[in-house]
Protein backbone atom coordinates (compact mmCIF):
# COMPACT_ATOMS: atom_id res chain seq x y z
CA UNK A 1 0.00 0.00 0.00
CA UNK A 2 1.25 3.34 -1.19
CA UNK A 3 -0.65 5.47 0.91
CA UNK A 4 -1.24 3.74 4.44
CA UNK A 5 -2.78 5.20 7.50
CA UNK A 6 -2.87 3.92 11.34
CA UNK A 7 -5.64 1.17 11.77
CA UNK A 8 -7.26 3.65 14.05
CA UNK A 9 -7.61 6.76 12.02
CA UNK A 10 -10.73 8.57 11.85
CA UNK A 11 -12.78 8.13 8.45
CA UNK A 12 -16.30 9.29 7.87
CA UNK A 13 -18.32 12.66 6.78
CA UNK A 14 -19.28 15.83 8.40
CA UNK A 15 -23.16 17.46 7.91
CA UNK A 16 -25.07 19.69 9.75
CA UNK A 17 -28.49 19.95 11.17
CA UNK A 18 -29.98 22.93 9.11
CA UNK A 19 -28.69 21.47 5.98
CA UNK A 20 -29.72 17.13 6.69
CA UNK A 21 -32.31 17.31 9.31
CA UNK A 22 -35.86 18.82 7.71
CA UNK A 23 -39.00 19.16 9.20
CA UNK A 24 -37.85 22.94 10.31
CA UNK A 25 -40.82 23.81 11.72
CA UNK A 26 -42.46 20.12 13.74
CA UNK A 27 -42.38 18.13 16.48
CA UNK A 28 -41.43 21.39 19.09
CA UNK A 29 -38.75 22.87 16.87
CA UNK A 30 -39.26 26.75 16.13
CA UNK A 31 -37.24 29.03 13.28
CA UNK A 32 -34.35 29.88 13.67
CA UNK A 33 -32.33 32.29 11.24
CA UNK A 34 -32.63 30.12 8.45
CA UNK A 35 -35.95 29.20 8.47
CA UNK A 36 -36.65 33.05 9.22
CA UNK A 37 -34.10 34.15 6.62
CA UNK A 38 -35.79 32.11 3.78
CA UNK A 39 -39.25 32.97 4.90
CA UNK A 40 -38.74 36.93 4.02
CA UNK A 41 -36.18 36.46 1.53
CA UNK A 42 -36.31 33.33 -0.17
CA UNK A 43 -35.24 34.71 -4.07
CA UNK A 44 -31.75 34.37 -2.53
CA UNK A 45 -31.47 30.69 -2.27
CA UNK A 46 -30.90 28.86 -5.19
CA UNK A 47 -33.86 27.78 -7.22
CA UNK A 48 -36.28 28.89 -4.61
CA UNK A 49 -35.73 25.83 -2.00
CA UNK A 50 -35.42 26.37 1.39
CA UNK A 51 -34.18 24.91 4.77
CA UNK A 52 -37.56 23.00 4.98
CA UNK A 53 -36.62 20.70 2.22
CA UNK A 54 -32.87 18.61 2.90
CA UNK A 55 -31.94 15.43 2.69
CA UNK A 56 -34.71 14.47 5.47
CA UNK A 57 -32.36 13.22 8.23
CA UNK A 58 -35.34 13.84 10.85
CA UNK A 59 -37.06 10.93 9.32
CA UNK A 60 -34.50 9.28 7.49
CA UNK A 61 -31.54 8.48 10.06
CA UNK A 62 -31.68 4.71 10.61
CA UNK A 63 -31.48 3.89 6.68
CA UNK A 64 -28.84 6.30 6.80
CA UNK A 65 -26.91 5.21 9.62
CA UNK A 66 -27.39 2.19 8.50
CA UNK A 67 -25.82 2.80 5.01
CA UNK A 68 -22.47 4.41 6.59
CA UNK A 69 -21.95 1.46 8.20
CA UNK A 70 -22.41 -0.20 4.96
CA UNK A 71 -19.51 2.31 3.14
CA UNK A 72 -17.63 1.10 6.61
CA UNK A 73 -17.03 4.59 8.07
CA UNK A 74 -16.37 4.69 11.29
CA UNK A 75 -17.56 8.21 12.64
CA UNK A 76 -19.77 10.91 11.56
CA UNK A 77 -20.09 14.48 12.76
CA UNK A 78 -23.40 15.69 13.03
CA UNK A 79 -24.65 19.24 14.76
CA UNK A 80 -27.12 19.27 17.53
CA UNK A 81 -30.03 22.24 16.31
CA UNK A 82 -30.24 24.72 18.90
CA UNK A 83 -34.07 25.78 18.29
CA UNK A 84 -34.93 22.07 18.11
CA UNK A 85 -33.18 21.24 21.61
CA UNK A 86 -34.32 24.89 23.07
CA UNK A 87 -36.60 26.30 20.84
CA UNK A 88 -36.42 29.70 22.43
CA UNK A 89 -32.34 29.33 22.82
CA UNK A 90 -33.14 29.66 26.49
CA UNK A 91 -35.59 27.72 29.03
CA UNK A 92 -37.71 25.14 28.20
CA UNK A 93 -35.90 22.00 26.37
CA UNK A 94 -38.05 20.12 23.72
CA UNK A 95 -38.66 16.34 24.66
CA UNK A 96 -39.10 14.83 21.34
CA UNK A 97 -35.62 16.91 20.50
CA UNK A 98 -34.08 14.75 22.98
CA UNK A 99 -35.93 11.60 22.10
CA UNK A 100 -34.33 11.66 18.16
CA UNK A 101 -31.16 13.09 19.29
CA UNK A 102 -30.71 9.96 21.42
CA UNK A 103 -31.84 7.37 18.87
CA UNK A 104 -29.56 9.11 16.47
CA UNK A 105 -26.50 9.18 18.70
CA UNK A 106 -27.64 5.11 20.17
CA UNK A 107 -28.30 4.23 16.67
CA UNK A 108 -24.58 5.18 15.43
CA UNK A 109 -22.73 3.42 18.53
CA UNK A 110 -24.82 0.32 17.92
CA UNK A 111 -23.59 0.84 13.94
CA UNK A 112 -20.25 1.30 14.98
CA UNK A 113 -20.30 4.68 13.77
CA UNK A 114 -18.74 6.95 16.20
CA UNK A 115 -20.92 10.33 17.10
CA UNK A 116 -18.42 13.65 16.56
CA UNK A 117 -21.10 16.14 17.71
CA UNK A 118 -21.23 20.18 16.70
CA UNK A 119 -22.90 22.42 18.68
CA UNK A 120 -23.35 25.46 16.53
CA UNK A 121 -23.47 25.09 12.49
CA UNK A 122 -24.52 28.80 11.34
CA UNK A 123 -28.34 27.88 13.52
CA UNK A 124 -28.60 31.00 15.63
CA UNK A 125 -32.27 30.25 17.10
CA UNK A 126 -34.90 33.73 15.91
CA UNK A 127 -36.02 34.04 19.49
CA UNK A 128 -31.90 34.55 20.56
CA UNK A 129 -31.77 36.91 17.43
CA UNK A 130 -34.58 38.92 18.29
CA UNK A 131 -32.38 39.66 20.92
CA UNK A 132 -28.99 40.11 19.16
CA UNK A 133 -27.65 37.27 18.46
CA UNK A 134 -24.15 36.94 18.85
CA UNK A 135 -23.74 41.10 19.25
CA UNK A 136 -25.16 40.84 22.43
CA UNK A 137 -22.98 40.14 25.73
CA UNK A 138 -25.18 37.94 27.50
CA UNK A 139 -25.25 35.21 24.46
CA UNK A 140 -21.90 33.84 25.65
CA UNK A 141 -23.83 32.78 28.77
CA UNK A 142 -26.90 31.43 26.52
CA UNK A 143 -24.59 29.22 24.40
CA UNK A 144 -22.97 27.96 27.45
CA UNK A 145 -26.09 27.06 29.19
CA UNK A 146 -27.08 25.36 25.83
CA UNK A 147 -23.70 23.65 25.18
CA UNK A 148 -23.87 22.11 29.05
CA UNK A 149 -27.11 20.81 28.75
CA UNK A 150 -25.97 19.10 25.12
CA UNK A 151 -23.41 17.54 27.30
CA UNK A 152 -25.39 16.65 30.23
CA UNK A 153 -28.13 14.91 28.25
CA UNK A 154 -25.94 13.07 25.34
CA UNK A 155 -21.95 13.13 27.16
CA UNK A 156 -22.41 9.85 28.70
CA UNK A 157 -21.97 8.97 25.04
CA UNK A 158 -20.31 11.51 23.19
CA UNK A 159 -17.10 11.48 23.07
CA UNK A 160 -16.52 14.19 20.61
CA UNK A 161 -17.67 17.43 21.12
CA UNK A 162 -17.00 20.45 18.79
CA UNK A 163 -18.86 23.98 20.03
CA UNK A 164 -18.87 25.68 16.52
CA UNK A 165 -18.14 25.03 13.06
CA UNK A 166 -16.60 27.62 10.84
CA UNK A 167 -17.12 30.19 13.39
CA UNK A 168 -15.32 33.20 10.82
CA UNK A 169 -18.55 32.39 8.72
CA UNK A 170 -20.41 34.08 11.43
CA UNK A 171 -18.54 37.58 11.47
CA UNK A 172 -17.99 37.41 7.93
CA UNK A 173 -21.03 36.45 5.94
CA UNK A 174 -23.32 37.50 8.12
CA UNK A 175 -21.98 41.28 9.78
CA UNK A 176 -19.73 42.17 6.59
CA UNK A 177 -19.98 40.38 3.04
CA UNK A 178 -23.47 40.20 3.02
CA UNK A 179 -23.24 36.20 2.46
CA UNK A 180 -25.18 35.22 5.48
CA UNK A 181 -28.01 36.22 7.46
CA UNK A 182 -28.94 39.22 9.20
CA UNK A 183 -26.84 40.85 6.27
CA UNK A 184 -25.68 43.71 8.79
CA UNK A 185 -22.23 45.62 6.89
CA UNK A 186 -20.50 47.25 9.21
CA UNK A 187 -16.84 45.93 10.78
CA UNK A 188 -17.29 47.09 13.85
CA UNK A 189 -20.28 45.31 14.49
CA UNK A 190 -18.30 42.03 13.06
CA UNK A 191 -15.52 42.23 15.49
CA UNK A 192 -17.76 42.33 18.45
CA UNK A 193 -19.61 39.32 16.95
CA UNK A 194 -16.06 37.72 16.41
CA UNK A 195 -14.92 38.30 19.54
CA UNK A 196 -18.16 37.22 21.56
CA UNK A 197 -18.35 34.32 19.66
CA UNK A 198 -14.25 33.08 20.93
CA UNK A 199 -16.00 34.10 24.61
CA UNK A 200 -18.59 31.65 24.03
CA UNK A 201 -16.55 28.95 22.71
CA UNK A 202 -14.61 29.38 25.88
CA UNK A 203 -17.17 29.61 28.29
CA UNK A 204 -18.15 26.18 26.75
CA UNK A 205 -15.08 24.58 27.22
CA UNK A 206 -15.28 25.80 30.98
CA UNK A 207 -18.67 24.31 31.47
CA UNK A 208 -17.63 20.94 29.93
CA UNK A 209 -14.49 20.99 32.22
CA UNK A 210 -16.24 21.76 35.33
CA UNK A 211 -18.85 18.98 34.54
CA UNK A 212 -16.17 16.49 34.17
CA UNK A 213 -17.81 15.09 31.43
CA UNK A 214 -15.43 12.18 29.26
CA UNK A 215 -14.25 12.89 26.06
CA UNK A 216 -12.78 15.77 24.00
CA UNK A 217 -13.70 19.13 23.39
CA UNK A 218 -12.72 21.33 20.30
CA UNK A 219 -13.71 23.44 17.71
CA UNK A 220 -14.15 23.25 13.35
CA UNK A 221 -12.16 26.01 12.03
CA UNK A 222 -12.12 26.73 8.41
CA UNK A 223 -8.19 27.42 7.46
CA UNK A 224 -7.09 28.71 4.34
CA UNK A 225 -3.29 28.67 4.02
CA UNK A 226 -2.45 32.29 2.10
CA UNK A 227 0.51 32.08 -0.62
CA UNK A 228 1.74 35.93 -2.00
CA UNK A 229 1.66 36.42 -5.52
CA UNK A 230 5.40 37.36 -5.34
CA UNK A 231 7.89 37.30 -3.09
CA UNK A 232 8.00 41.44 -2.76
CA UNK A 233 7.76 42.95 0.25
CA UNK A 234 4.36 44.35 -0.75
CA UNK A 235 3.02 41.09 -1.62
CA UNK A 236 4.34 39.39 1.28
CA UNK A 237 2.55 42.48 3.69
CA UNK A 238 -0.57 42.06 2.36
CA UNK A 239 -0.66 38.31 2.36
CA UNK A 240 0.44 38.81 5.72
CA UNK A 241 -2.76 40.83 6.64
CA UNK A 242 -5.11 38.45 4.41
CA UNK A 243 -3.47 35.64 6.89
CA UNK A 244 -4.45 37.56 10.14
CA UNK A 245 -7.61 37.94 9.15
CA UNK A 246 -9.05 34.58 8.05
CA UNK A 247 -6.87 32.51 10.23
CA UNK A 248 -5.10 33.70 13.04
CA UNK A 249 -8.22 35.92 14.15
CA UNK A 250 -9.97 32.82 15.27
CA UNK A 251 -6.94 30.25 15.59
CA UNK A 252 -4.42 32.19 18.21
CA UNK A 253 -7.25 32.76 20.66
CA UNK A 254 -8.51 29.41 20.78
CA UNK A 255 -5.18 27.85 20.44
CA UNK A 256 -2.85 29.99 22.09
CA UNK A 257 -5.04 31.97 24.07
CA UNK A 258 -4.46 35.15 22.71
CA UNK A 259 -4.64 37.34 19.81
CA UNK A 260 -1.98 38.62 17.52
CA UNK A 261 -0.38 41.60 18.72
CA UNK A 262 -0.42 43.02 14.62
CA UNK A 263 -4.24 42.26 14.19
CA UNK A 264 -5.28 44.20 17.88
CA UNK A 265 -2.99 47.05 16.31
CA UNK A 266 -4.82 47.35 13.17
CA UNK A 267 -8.13 47.24 14.93
CA UNK A 268 -6.90 49.75 17.22
CA UNK A 269 -5.89 52.42 14.95
CA UNK A 270 -9.31 52.20 13.30
CA UNK A 271 -11.41 52.95 16.44
CA UNK A 272 -12.68 48.92 16.00
CA UNK A 273 -11.40 47.04 19.46
CA UNK A 274 -14.42 44.98 20.15
CA UNK A 275 -15.76 45.62 23.83
CA UNK A 276 -14.10 42.93 26.04
CA UNK A 277 -15.34 42.16 29.34
CA UNK A 278 -12.86 41.78 32.94
CA UNK A 279 -11.70 37.95 32.66
CA UNK A 280 -11.59 37.85 29.53
CA UNK A 281 -8.22 37.23 28.68
CA UNK A 282 -7.45 35.10 31.36
CA UNK A 283 -10.49 32.54 30.24
CA UNK A 284 -8.82 32.48 26.84
CA UNK A 285 -5.16 31.58 28.81
CA UNK A 286 -7.17 29.35 30.94
CA UNK A 287 -9.37 27.15 28.18
CA UNK A 288 -7.65 25.55 26.12
CA UNK A 289 -9.06 22.01 23.52
CA UNK A 290 -7.98 18.96 23.08
CA UNK A 291 -9.12 18.72 19.29
CA UNK A 292 -9.28 20.99 16.45
CA UNK A 293 -10.79 20.14 13.27
CA UNK A 294 -9.50 21.65 10.44
CA UNK A 295 -11.71 22.55 7.12
CA UNK A 296 -9.81 22.79 4.00
CA UNK A 297 -11.23 23.56 0.81
CA UNK A 298 -9.35 26.31 -0.89
CA UNK A 299 -6.12 28.19 -0.43
CA UNK A 300 -6.03 31.84 -0.74
CA UNK A 301 -3.68 33.95 -2.68
CA UNK A 302 -2.96 37.42 -2.03
CA UNK A 303 -1.31 40.59 -3.50
CA UNK A 304 -0.64 44.35 -3.12
CA UNK A 305 -4.04 45.99 -3.54
CA UNK A 306 -3.96 47.71 -7.26
CA UNK A 307 -6.70 50.47 -6.55
CA UNK A 308 -6.70 53.33 -3.69
CA UNK A 309 -9.52 52.60 -1.11
CA UNK A 310 -12.18 55.09 -1.36
CA UNK A 311 -12.04 57.55 1.41
CA UNK A 312 -15.90 57.30 2.09
CA UNK A 313 -15.83 53.24 2.24
CA UNK A 314 -15.76 52.51 5.98
CA UNK A 315 -12.80 49.82 7.08
CA UNK A 316 -13.27 46.20 5.50
CA UNK A 317 -9.94 43.65 6.27
CA UNK A 318 -9.59 43.44 2.41
CA UNK A 319 -8.62 47.22 2.33
CA UNK A 320 -5.35 45.51 3.09
CA UNK A 321 -4.86 43.39 0.41
CA UNK A 322 -6.39 41.99 -2.64
CA UNK A 323 -7.28 38.44 -4.16
CA UNK A 324 -4.64 36.96 -6.43
CA UNK A 325 -5.87 34.85 -9.65
CA UNK A 326 -2.60 33.18 -10.16
CA UNK A 327 -2.89 31.90 -13.80
CA UNK A 328 -2.89 28.17 -14.67
CA UNK A 329 -4.25 27.33 -11.73
CA UNK A 330 -7.24 24.68 -11.32
CA UNK A 331 -10.32 25.27 -10.29
CA UNK A 332 -13.58 23.87 -9.31
CA UNK A 333 -15.80 26.08 -11.39
CA UNK A 334 -19.24 25.56 -9.99
CA UNK A 335 -18.34 26.69 -6.50
CA UNK A 336 -15.90 28.98 -8.08
CA UNK A 337 -12.75 27.21 -5.53
CA UNK A 338 -9.38 27.28 -6.53
CA UNK A 339 -7.87 23.14 -6.15
CA UNK A 340 -4.89 22.87 -4.19
CA UNK A 341 -4.09 20.41 -2.72
CA UNK A 342 -0.82 20.96 -1.48
CA UNK A 343 -2.41 23.22 1.23
CA UNK A 344 -4.03 20.59 3.15
CA UNK A 345 -0.34 19.19 4.15
CA UNK A 346 0.29 23.59 4.40
CA UNK A 347 -1.90 24.27 6.81
CA UNK A 348 -1.40 20.77 9.08
CA UNK A 349 2.43 21.53 9.18
CA UNK A 350 1.34 25.08 10.27
CA UNK A 351 -0.37 23.65 13.61
CA UNK A 352 2.45 21.21 13.91
CA UNK A 353 5.11 24.13 13.92
CA UNK A 354 2.85 27.25 15.08
CA UNK A 355 0.19 25.16 17.32
CA UNK A 356 1.96 22.94 19.81
CA UNK A 357 1.16 20.24 16.92
CA UNK A 358 -2.33 19.41 18.87
CA UNK A 359 -4.63 16.50 17.73
CA UNK A 360 -6.35 17.20 14.61
CA UNK A 361 -8.08 15.75 12.01
CA UNK A 362 -9.32 17.38 8.77
CA UNK A 363 -13.10 17.67 9.79
CA UNK A 364 -14.50 18.83 5.96
CA UNK A 365 -13.03 18.45 2.37
CA UNK A 366 -15.02 17.82 -0.46
CA UNK A 367 -16.32 19.05 -3.99
CA UNK A 368 -19.52 19.97 -4.75
CA UNK A 369 -20.50 19.78 -8.27
CA UNK A 370 -23.61 20.68 -10.12
CA UNK A 371 -25.83 18.68 -12.08
CA UNK A 372 -24.58 15.81 -11.61
CA UNK A 373 -26.61 13.32 -12.87
CA UNK A 374 -25.65 14.04 -16.51
CA UNK A 375 -22.24 11.35 -15.36
CA UNK A 376 -24.87 8.49 -14.41
CA UNK A 377 -24.28 5.41 -16.53
CA UNK A 378 -27.01 2.36 -15.34
CA UNK A 379 -28.07 5.09 -12.55
CA UNK A 380 -24.82 5.43 -10.50
CA UNK A 381 -23.30 8.74 -10.50
CA UNK A 382 -19.21 8.15 -12.19
CA UNK A 383 -17.75 10.77 -9.67
CA UNK A 384 -14.72 10.40 -10.99
CA UNK A 385 -13.51 13.91 -10.20
CA UNK A 386 -14.64 13.93 -6.89
CA UNK A 387 -12.19 10.46 -6.48
CA UNK A 388 -9.32 12.66 -7.89
CA UNK A 389 -10.35 15.57 -5.36
CA UNK A 390 -9.71 13.24 -2.59
CA UNK A 391 -6.95 11.46 -3.15
CA UNK A 392 -4.78 14.25 -4.24
CA UNK A 393 -5.82 15.87 -0.87
CA UNK A 394 -5.42 12.31 1.07
CA UNK A 395 -2.02 12.20 -0.41
CA UNK A 396 -1.20 15.19 1.44
CA UNK A 397 -2.53 14.28 4.12
CA UNK A 398 -0.15 10.89 4.30
CA UNK A 399 2.67 13.36 3.76
CA UNK A 400 2.06 15.17 6.74
CA UNK A 401 1.06 12.43 8.99
CA UNK A 402 4.56 11.00 7.76
CA UNK A 403 6.46 13.95 9.01
CA UNK A 404 5.34 14.10 12.42
CA UNK A 405 1.84 15.67 12.02
CA UNK A 406 -0.77 14.80 14.80
CA UNK A 407 -3.57 14.39 12.06
CA UNK A 408 -5.94 11.45 13.11
CA UNK A 409 -8.41 11.52 10.29
CA UNK A 410 -10.49 12.27 7.69
CA UNK A 411 -14.25 13.72 7.13
CA UNK A 412 -15.22 14.22 3.72
CA UNK A 413 -18.29 17.07 3.28
CA UNK A 414 -20.28 15.41 3.13
CA UNK A 415 -22.29 12.09 3.42
CA UNK A 416 -25.10 12.43 1.23
CA UNK A 417 -26.23 15.79 -1.30
CA UNK A 418 -27.23 18.16 1.55
CA UNK A 419 -28.81 21.80 1.71
CA UNK A 420 -26.30 23.79 1.25
CA UNK A 421 -27.54 27.67 2.57
CA UNK A 422 -27.96 30.21 -0.05
CA UNK A 423 -26.78 27.37 -3.09
CA UNK A 424 -29.47 24.93 -1.90
CA UNK A 425 -29.21 21.79 -3.94
CA UNK A 426 -26.70 23.22 -6.98
CA UNK A 427 -23.52 21.96 -6.14
CA UNK A 428 -23.73 18.28 -4.47
CA UNK A 429 -20.83 16.93 -2.14
CA UNK A 430 -22.10 13.86 -1.11
CA UNK A 431 -20.99 10.30 -1.34
CA UNK A 432 -24.75 8.85 -1.54
CA UNK A 433 -26.98 10.79 -4.04
CA UNK A 434 -29.96 12.13 -2.81
CA UNK A 435 -32.58 11.58 -6.06
CA UNK A 436 -34.89 14.48 -5.66
CA UNK A 437 -36.86 12.94 -8.73
CA UNK A 438 -37.25 10.33 -6.74
CA UNK A 439 -38.61 10.47 -3.33
CA UNK A 440 -35.18 11.04 -2.26
CA UNK A 441 -33.63 7.72 -2.87
CA UNK A 442 -30.59 7.35 -1.25
CA UNK A 443 -28.08 5.98 -4.33
CA UNK A 444 -24.42 5.68 -3.81
CA UNK A 445 -21.94 6.93 -6.30
CA UNK A 446 -18.83 5.65 -7.39
CA UNK A 447 -16.67 7.75 -4.75
CA UNK A 448 -18.86 6.40 -1.98
CA UNK A 449 -17.61 2.52 -3.08
CA UNK A 450 -14.25 3.41 -3.73
CA UNK A 451 -13.63 5.12 -0.16
CA UNK A 452 -15.27 2.35 1.80
CA UNK A 453 -12.72 0.30 -0.05
CA UNK A 454 -9.85 2.51 1.16
CA UNK A 455 -11.40 2.58 4.93
CA UNK A 456 -11.06 -1.31 4.30
CA UNK A 457 -7.87 -0.92 3.58
CA UNK A 458 -6.59 1.62 5.54
CA UNK A 459 -5.26 2.95 2.67
CA UNK A 460 -4.85 3.53 -1.42
CA UNK A 461 -1.97 2.97 -3.91
C1 LIG B 1 -18.42 24.72 4.65
C2 LIG B 1 -19.57 24.54 5.61
C3 LIG B 1 -20.54 23.51 5.21
C4 LIG B 1 -20.74 23.31 3.73
C5 LIG B 1 -19.46 23.43 2.92
C6 LIG B 1 -19.62 23.51 1.44
O1 LIG B 1 -17.96 26.02 4.71
O2 LIG B 1 -19.11 24.19 6.90
O3 LIG B 1 -21.72 23.76 5.91
O4 LIG B 1 -21.80 23.98 3.26
O5 LIG B 1 -18.72 24.55 3.32
O6 LIG B 1 -19.80 24.81 1.00
P1 LIG B 1 -21.07 25.32 0.21
O7 LIG B 1 -22.23 24.62 0.80
O8 LIG B 1 -21.13 26.77 0.45
O9 LIG B 1 -20.83 24.97 -1.21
Amino acid sequence: MKYQFPKEFWWGTACSAPQSEGAADREGKKQNILDYWYEIESNRFFEGVGPDDTSDFYDRYKEDIALMKKLSHNSYRLSVSWSRLIPNGIGEINPKAVEFYNNVINTMIAEGVTPFVNLYHFDMPMELQKQGGFENREFVEWFANYADTCFKLFGDRVKYWFTYNEPIVMPEGGYLYDFFYPNVVDSKRSFQVAYNIVISHLKAVEKFRAGGYPGKIGIILNLSPVYPRSQSVADLKAARMMDLFVNRSFLDPILKGEYPIELCQILADRGLTPVVCQGDAELMKRCKIDIVGLNYYQPRRAKLRENAVNSDAPFMPDHLYDHYEMPGRTMNPYRGWEIYPRGIYDMLIDIRDNYGNIECFISENGMGVENEERFKVDGVIQDDYRIEFIRTHLEFVHKAHSEGCNVVGYHLWTFFDCWSWMNAYKNRYGFVEIDRKNGKKRVIKKSGWWFKELIDKSGFY
